[in-house]
């Protein structure tokens, strides 16, 4: 049983056969985000993200390029550390499943599926598609192919298969009575039709390839990719040392954050296997939707990949992040468009929060002897707007705590829309000839609003908010959301560095260039 103070979190493991493009950076951003406000919040967390190497379609991808499928993948996972990098990912681990302590946790825990009857050896007759990784019954293809639009090859040849069709009930219970196992909603009712339509036991391994990790005692086979890739949330863990400070610590996983795409392998046979095994399933799975381009799919025959790093060079790494946090409310499937980029950082980031952040600092700087200003007697509205953002941290936790990501946003974008409208109603420079203990108490409660705005962003956008909390003089070991308290209100009389943008609008060339 996990720490109840412990959040791990994980992104799918990505397939090396292809350079990372925008919706492989959006999964682990959210997880990003989440991990970072899980951490500011208190907890012990543990990020986990990598890449999956092995199987056919890697095999084919290295063998097109000329490469062994070691020289490939060190190449093509690389890339993905350098996105999580360049993204700021602040995961806690990386693994890539060519590890030999992977290997070791999908060695054992195959083991233990044989030891309990779970595995048994036959034969697999059927449909295969290597872009999916995935078995297809005949009664499910679409005019000759997967239902992704994958193409599909028939297979034949000696296989062990794993007791997937016994574990039906027992999945069915855990989706009853954990109804947040799989969210959204609307993709739990997938998974509980699909497993309600019944289950076939599930081929395991292949015969007729080599890059794969073998099967214990019969070299011949290679254990499927997904059983292999899945168990990597646990072999990061530790597993199969049970004991491992990291196994007890943080398992079972809190989420795993997948695209819709992978939704079936994570809530149906991952579960499986594990509850197979004598091992506890996890807390719950998030599925994500799909980033389109302009209304196309993302491809390479198409030429409309999006490659982050190029975002992040033209737009900046908090808009990007920003942007693909915000636009789409976390579960939906979104468009991505230039121009609503723009929008978004414009209208969002540089108008509402940048633009705050200066008027506010430099009033302070030039009327307030550039120091925190003593507030006297406060107005029913300086305490409206100091209580909305004393508010704000329980309703963007309730909203994290359901990966709401767009909405935790737009509750703190709210307070910074309320933050405006009390500027321009208080009109504090105006106050500074009549009235000149007004002027400061509202600078005061204008400070002390960012600060609290700023601590909470942190999570989103990174940099900027350390920025603003620099501007504030706030230190860095008082930035976590236990200071979020009034008692950690900003010191009157504290001097403040001189002021400086942040999130500025973007210029007319950059959007001419878009
Ligand atoms: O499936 N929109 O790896 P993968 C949104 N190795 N998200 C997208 C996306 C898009 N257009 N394209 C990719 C695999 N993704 C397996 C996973 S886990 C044990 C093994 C994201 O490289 C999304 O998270 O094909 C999707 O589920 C994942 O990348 C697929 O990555």
């Amino acid at each position: 049983m996990s720490s109840a103070d412990a959040f791990y979190v994980t992104t799918p493991i990505y397939y090396v056969n292809d350079v990372p493009h925008i919706g492989h950076a959006y999964t682990s951003l959210a997880c990003d985000a989440l991990a970072r406000f899980a951490r500011l919040d208190g907890r012990r967390v543990f990020f986990l993200t990598g890449t999956d190497e092995h199987g056919q379609k890697v095999e084919q991808a290295a063998a097109a390029r000329g490469l062994s499928p070691h020289a490939f993948t060190d190449t093509v996972s690389e890339r993905f550390r350098t996105l999580a990098d360049q993204m700021r990912f602040t995961h806690d681990d990386f693994i890539r499943t060519t590890e030999e302590r992977h290997k070791r946790g999908v060695q054992a825990l195959w083991r233990e599926l044989v030891q309990r009857g779970q595995i048994y050896l036959g034969t697999y007759a059927g449909w295969y598609s290597v872009r999916d990784e995935s078995f297809y019954a005949e009664s499910v293809l679409v005019d000759g192919k997967a239902p992704t639009g994958a193409p599909v090859e028939w297979v034949e040849e000696p296989s062990y298969f794993f007791r997937l069709s016994a574990w039906q009930e027992t999945l069915l219970r855990l989706y009853d009575e954990h109804p947040d196992f799989v969210l959204p909603p609307a993709r739990r009712n997938e998974v509980v039709s699909f497993v309600k339509g019944g289950l076939q036991d599930l081929s395991v391994s292949r015969t007729s390839f080599r890059w794969g990790i073998p099967v214990p005692d019969d070299e011949g086979h290679v254990i499927y990719v997904w059983l292999d890739a899945l168990t990597n949330y646990i072999s990061a863990l530790g597993y199969p040392d049970r004991d491992a400070a990291g196994y007890r610590t943080f398992w079972p996983a809190d989420l795993h954050v997948v695209g819709k795409d992978i939704l079936r392998f994570h809530a149906v046979f991952w579960p499986a296997f594990l509850l197979a095994a004598g091992l506890e399933p996890p807390r719950r799975i998030f599925a994500h939707g799909w980033w389109t381009v302009e209304g196309q799919k993302i491809s390479k025959s198409l030429g409309n990949v999006i490659d982050p790093i190029e975002l992040i060079e033209t737009y900046g790494l908090d808009q990007t992040r920003y942007f693909l946090l915000r636009e789409v409310p976390f579960g939906n499937d979104g468009d991505f468009s230039r121009a609503a980029m723009i929008n978004r950082m414009n209208r969002d980031l540089a108008n509402d929060y940048g633009n705050l952040v200066q008027r506010v600092l430099s009033l302070i700087q030039r009327n307030c002897e550039a120091r925190v200003p003593a507030p006297d007697r406060m107005t029913e509205d300086d305490r409206a707007l100091l209580g909305a953002s004393l508010a704000l941290l329980g309703r963007v936790r309730d909203e994290m705590a359901v990966q709401a990501l767009s909405r935790a946003l737009e509750a703190i974008f709210e307070v910074i829309g309320a933050a405006n409208r009390y500027v321009d109603a208080q009109a504090p420079w105006a106050l500074r000839r009549t009235d000149p203990t007004r002027m400061a108490t509202v600078l005061f409660v204008l400070a002390e609003t960012i600060r609290r705005i700023a601590l909470l962003t942190q999570a989103f956008i990174p940099d900027a908010s350390a920025r603003i909390l620099d501007q504030l003089a706030v230190p860095d070991e008082a930035r976590s959301f236990e200071q979020l308290s009034e008692a950690d209100a900003l010191r009157p009389g504290t001097p403040l560095p001189p002021p400086f943008g942040v999130l500025p609008r973007l210029a007319a060339e950059t959007i001419g260039a878009g």
